[in-house]
């Protein structure tokens, strides 16, 4: 495939292996739900372009972006809703403040429970659906070097139920050049087999490592690796890359194995995104993950 810009991700170049980049699939949201299931099932992952309504989204962008103007990252000069980096980041720890209370008020919260999601949700679930308190937020600078490693979400789930599904939400339209959701393609398969061996080298392990990220036998950061194109030639396989919209979310399942490229954005743009995640009201839920989102939570 070929890009015309770089695409980076922790200090690592994707952009040279092109036989390692590939597109993701869309689908529309009203495809019967059959076939929506199916291409999960298939594909780990759905792309469905346009569910939610865009003056919705961008409207989240502009007041998350308003609420974090007091630390100086927003351009004065340019509104909210574009939310132009201003080249100075906040050192003060008062953004990191503010994005605690942000994913804490009742209008974020109000969106992650949007009808048309756990809606959704219902239908390909087939039942009443949970929303996990725990919910994410994420704006990134043009040029920032560190970027989402490549993991799948039950390293981080193992307390609960492997049906758990996250939702990547676009807050802005997220071209290739802003650094998105990347998905390594036919990974669901890979993150299976992965946490196979995991659990059967963890029986050593207390019931709490066990279900730790970061037990003795993973990674640092319980991440499977930063260097995403050495990951695609060892799985011989590609990394499926899109331009998202705002109105767009992503569902993947808790094996799909996933990463994020850099904000290279040719307009200073930060990038704004949010990941929650759903399951099934009946299935075992990760007790982890019903408090909100802290930086103490080591999750
Ligand atoms: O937005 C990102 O950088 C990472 C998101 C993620 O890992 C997820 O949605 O599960």
């Amino acid at each position: 495939m070929n890009t015309e810009f770089t695409l980076r991700s922790n200090g690592f170049d994707l952009s040279t292996a092109q036989n390692r980049i590939g597109r993701l699939q869309p689908n529309h949201p009203n495809e019967p739900i059959e076939s929506l299931r199916n291409s999960l099932k298939t594909q780990g992952y759905l792309w469905l372009k346009g569910i939610l309504p865009r003056d919705e989204v961008l409207a989240l962008r502009a007041r998350y972006f308003e609420r974090m103007a007091e630390t100086g990252i927003v351009d004065a000069r340019s509104s909210h809703q574009d939310g132009l980096y201003s080249g100075k980041r906040d050192t003060s720890g008062r953004g990191t403040h503010l994005l605690m209370e942000f994913v804490r008020t009742a209008a974020f919260e109000a969106f992650c429970f949007h009808p048309i999601i756990w809606q959704f949700y219902e239908k390909l679930m087939s039942g009443d659906v949970y929303l996990h308190k725990r919910k994410i937020v994420r704006h990134t600078y043009p040029g920032e070097e560190k970027t989402t490693d490549a993991h799948y979400d039950l390293i981080y789930l193992r307390g609960g139920t492997d049906s758990v599904l996250s939702s990547w939400i676009p807050l802005g339209d997220i071209p290739l050049e802003m650094g998105g959701l990347v998905y390594l393609e036919g990974a669901d398969a890979f993150g299976r087999k992965m946490e196979a061996d995991f659990s059967a080298r963890a029986v050593d392990l207390s019931p709490a490592e066990r279900i730790a990220a970061y037990n003795k036998h993973m990674s640092a950061s319980g991440g499977i690796g930063k260097d995403l194109a050495a990951l695609a030639d060892r799985y011989d396989t590609r990394w499926l890359v899109a331009d998202y919209e705002a109105g767009d979310m992503v569902i993947h399942t808790a094996y799909m194995i996933h990463a994020a490229t850099q904000n290279n954005s040719r307009d200073n743009r930060m990038r704004l995104s949010t990941d929650i995640r759903y399951q099934r009201i009946r299935d075992e839920i990760d007790a982890r993950w019903v408090n909100h989102w802290s930086m103490e939570d080591m999750l």
